[in-house]
């Protein structure tokens, strides 16, 4: 048995030394080393990170996404070359979007064959190699890519690698690595030490206190807010700030996270309309588009920005339209915040009143909406949500990838309970591998993807539904299944009114012909089942959760309207 290390085991340790949990990985034959540092350490018995090998790249870095999410904890992927970069560019460019911090390494061979008593195999100079490298192939989707060049480089490079992805903004990073690097003899460092976390940066004191003078003085100040809810911390900051001051919170359409307890009086939905005229404070927590478009300024509000990270380098435009920016740690922004603005006890009092009456009011007509959805064949998004709202536990953790019906879902799913929703960002097709990520941190909540039939087959599906069962993450995936890509089909109709298609009923990018769910679902021993009929969907979720319960990953097919 081979004693000596080499870049396997400097991969291995830095993930030690990093406190990273997982390595999700889609094989290729330059991991050996790797495979041999894991091996090495159950051999001797030594702790560190897991590997867990899944069948598809997009899948491999969602759920080290979603697990990030879930805990706030960093992991690192393995894919194979270029190759796998390229499978898994659409995760990591949905990282990207969502400032999840990650490490992705991948391999290539640098000696193709030439290095005498070395053979990476024939593949590479056919198939496999990338002019220039394989970095430029992330440059736009990534923080950082570097070539790590030698072992003796190896170990430091990826735990700086690891300290850059999780600094404001975090975000993925990325490292290529060749096999003869990974193979090379690595001497492990004298006096190893833990990488401590990103430290915590503060809003400058006059900061807040400029804030909490225009809080103090506003009449109609206005939250609005898109991702308060990455961080419990933050959402719960937000909750005391707006109780204490009695202020409306706007979700924007669309909020990638649930972001305050939608059952508050404080909680107004996702209208801002009705609070534009008179605004004179907008206090904007986390939102990458505040207006739309874009340069659509409040015409009286001062505008705060409260975001660690607001000038968003994963976005090609941007116009925040601010007067002032909080750049400092969130939660503990806001909580500075409640505690330097002023109460005026009679005005505060005055729109607690006020809010109360317009929350009860949006309550009662989402009651009523979900009452008169219940009936209706197709089945009515609304209803399904009024299912889900019944019958799963409180704290569920959803992942949305539906499209039209995200307008409903946001309206008609109530939560009250932070980090019970993440939106999958980027494009179509990591939902899945999103929640497999969420279960593994958080495996004691149910979790349920709400997913199109469309946006179902973009998904890794196969390889989400294996990793489910072969690594114990149960999870019921809910289809909203209107047989078409409605999105495309209201798209050209905006566009095209007057058309051709219009007129003759032609439309094309739209039809889906899809393969059976259910069965789709037992080819890996789960439990499926298709739902037409309004009044048998409470039943078909419970028994989801019940497969989701005994072990089982769950798909229940709803056949929904358009
Ligand atoms: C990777 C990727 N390819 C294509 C698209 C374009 N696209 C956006 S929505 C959509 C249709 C989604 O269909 P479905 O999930 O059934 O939702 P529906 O439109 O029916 O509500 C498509 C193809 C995309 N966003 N991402
Ligand atoms: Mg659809």
């Amino acid at each position: 048995m081979k004693n000596q290390y080499d870049g396997g085991e400097a991969i291995v340790d830095a993930c030690r030394r990093l406190g990273v949990e997982y390595i999700l990985s889609s094989p290729g034959t330059e991991w050996a080393p790797v495979w041999e540092a894991m091996a090495d350490q159950i051999h001797r018995k030594k702790s560190g990170p897991k590997l867990l090998d899944v069948w598809h790249e997009t899948l491999a870095v969602d759920i080290a996404a979603g697990y990030t999410m879930a805990t706030g904890k960093m992991q690192v992927v393995l894919l194979h070359a270029g190759a796998g970069l390229l499978q898994g560019a659409m995760g990591i460019h949905g990282a990207f979007v969502a400032g999840v911090p990650m490490v992705v390494i991948s391999g290539e061979s640098m000696t193709y064959g030439e290095q005498p008593e070395f053979d990476p195999g024939a593949q590479w100079i056919g198939n496999l190699s990338i002019v220039g490298g394989t970095t430029h192939l992330v440059d736009a989707i990534v923080k950082y890519g570097s070539v790590a060049g030698s072992p003796h480089t190896l170990h430091e490079a990826i735990i700086r690698a690891g300290e850059l992805a999780q600094r404001q903004p975090a975000g993925p990073t990325y490292l290529s690595v060749s096999t003869e690097t990974l193979m090379g003899a690595w001497t492990p460092p004298k006096n190893p030490r833990v990488v401590p976390p990103a430290p915590r940066v503060l809003t400058a004191p006059e900061d807040i206190e400029k804030l909490a003078a225009q809080l103090s003085k506003a009449k109609h100040p206005v939250v609005l807010t898109e991702g308060a809810g990455r961080e419990v911390e933050t959402y719960q900051a937000l909750v005391a700030l707006c109780e204490k001051f009695a202020l409306p919170v706007i979700e924007k359409p669309g909020a990638l996270f649930a972001n305050f307890p939608k059952d508050h009086v404080c909680y107004q939905g996702t209208d801002i309309k009705p609070f534009w005229n008179d605004m004179d404070l907008a206090i904007v927590v986390r939102v990458r588009v505040p207006w739309y478009p874009p340069s659509n300024r409040p015409p009286k509000a001062f505008t705060a920005i409260v975001d660690e990270a607001p000038h968003n380098a994963a976005m090609a435009y941007q116009s925040l339209q601010a007067d002032m920016y909080l750049e400092g740690n969130m939660a503990q922004t806001l909580r500075d915040l409640a505690a330097a603005a002023t109460v005026d006890k009679a005005a505060v009092e005055a729109r607690r009143q006020q809010l109360t009456a317009a929350h009860n009011a949006m309550v009662e007509k989402r009651d009523a909406a979900q009452a008169a959805a219940r009936k209706k064949t197709p089945i009515d998004p609304v209803w399904v949500c009024a299912a889900l709202n019944a019958v799963m536990p409180k704290d569920t953790i959803y992942i949305d990838e539906v499209t039209t019906h995200t307008a409903t879902l946001r309206q008609h799913l109530v939560q009250n309970h932070p980090q019970t929703l993440f939106t999958r960002q980027g494009g179509l097709g990591q939902g899945l591998g999103l929640s497999l990520g969420l279960k593994l941190g958080k495996p004691e909540r149910q979790v349920v993807t709400l997913i199109g039939d469309g946006a179902f087959l973009y998904n890794p599906a196969l390889g989400c539904l294996g990793a489910a069962r072969d690594y114990n993450l149960p999870t019921m995936t809910v289809i909203f299944n209107n047989k078409k890509y409605a999105a495309m089909q209201g798209m050209h109709h905006k566009m095209y009114p007057d058309g051709i298609a219009a007129e003759i009923g032609v439309y094309h990018g739209t039809h889906i012909n899809a393969p059976d769910f259910v069965k789709i679902a037992e080819s890996v021993g789960g439990y499926g089942e298709q739902v037409a009929d309004p009044e048998k969907l409470q039943e078909a979720l419970k028994r989801g959760m019940e497969a989701n319960q005994s072990g089982k990953p769950a798909i229940i097919d709803v056949m929904v309207e358009s």
